[in-house]
């Protein structure tokens, strides 16, 4: 999508204006990929925006980086702090939010190490990430030729930006499919997840989504959806899936914070159907619970 600009980026402890927001070409992350990032929604409530599960992102943001020997610099509180400004700054009711983690402008060669590591978080209005048509009428996709790594090659637990660079190999096949997102399944032939959403399934009534151990973002909007599934008596199961429970599915979704909760009407065109009865319950919960509609979870919203 084209980005909207807004006024400020918070960069490296600053809000500067948003053109000033830049870095050097020999950035060691525009050549080697050492990013980490987070992708966080903040939605328009009666009683103003608020952000979903803000710290437990930057728990992610966090642990990401880690994993990586990068040194935010800022203590998650903190992050979460620069996250309200940036918000208010901007003055949006409603926002998508990317905080990015890099290795700086100093040093070139594979080892990142001694690089300076730079913080931004940025903020933009985005609204459907697959189109308004996905949420309600759901979306087509295909099985990608492309793998999702094992978990000891860039770790797909991690959210680092060179993970992206394998989705962004299925979603370029996907969308000259025709089809609106591509399914990767790891060399096993298990079921993981789409290049930017999580994967459930819904058969007989029992809902099953692939293990982390399959290789997977554990994604908090799927975290989510399990906690409201089970709130609403539906039986979750983290179990490992081919394609052919795919194609046998009564109702598939898929879960992302940009994504949302988006229903899948086909795969590798076998018909799953229209968004099914499970898939619209738990997307209304879901919408409700964003939107600070259900006090039962409350706690997930950050309030500016
Ligand atoms: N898997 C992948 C590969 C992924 O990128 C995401 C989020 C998820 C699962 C779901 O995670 P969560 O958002 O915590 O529920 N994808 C982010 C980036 C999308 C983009 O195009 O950029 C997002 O949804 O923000």
């Amino acid at each position: 999508m084209a980005l909207p600009e807004v006024e400020f980026i918070w960069m490296d402890g600053k809000l500067v204006p948003w053109a000033d927001a830049k870095v050097h070409v020999l950035t060691h992350a525009l050549h080697y990929g050492s990013g980490v990032f987070e992708g966080i929604r903040c939605y328009e409530t009666a009683d103003g925006p608020a952000v979903f599960r803000l710290f437990d992102h930057m728990e992610r943001f966090d642990r990401s980086a880690r994993m990586l020997f990068m040194e935010l610099g800022y203590s998650v509180e903190e992050l979460v702090e620069a996250v309200r400004e940036t918000i208010r700054a901007n003055n949006l009711p409603a926002c998508y939010i990317r905080p990015l983690a890099f290795r700086g402008y100093g040093f070139m060669g594979v080892d990142p190490i001694n690089s300076p590591v730079q913080v931004i978080i940025a903020v933009w209005p985005w609204d459907s990430y697959l189109g308004e048509d996905a949420l309600v009428h759901g979306v087509d996709v295909g099985i990608s030729s492309w793998r999702q790594r094992g978990i000891n090659a860039v770790p797909p637990g991690i959210k680092s930006s060179a993970s992206y660079v394998n989705s962004g190999f299925a979603k370029i096949e996907a969308n000259r499919h025709g089809y609106a997102e591509g399914i990767l399944l790891n060399e096993t032939g298990h079921v993981c997840e789409g290049t930017g959403e999580n994967i459930f399934i819904v058969r007989d009534g029992v809902i099953s989504t692939p293990p982390v151990s399959d290789g997977i973002l554990e994604g908090l909007t799927r975290d989510s959806v399990i906690v409201i599934a089970d709130s609403l008596d539906y039986p979750v199961i983290e179990e490992s899936l081919v394609r052919t429970d795919l194609y046998a599915a009564d109702e598939i979704f898929m879960t992302g914070t940009a994504a949302e909760v988006v229903p899948v009407r086909s795969v590798d065109g076998h018909v799953i159907g229209d968004a099914g009865p499970v898939t619209l319950e738990l997307q209304k919960a879901y919408f409700a619970a964003v939107r600070g509609q259900d006090a039962v979870y409350e706690e997930w919203l950050d309030r500016l």
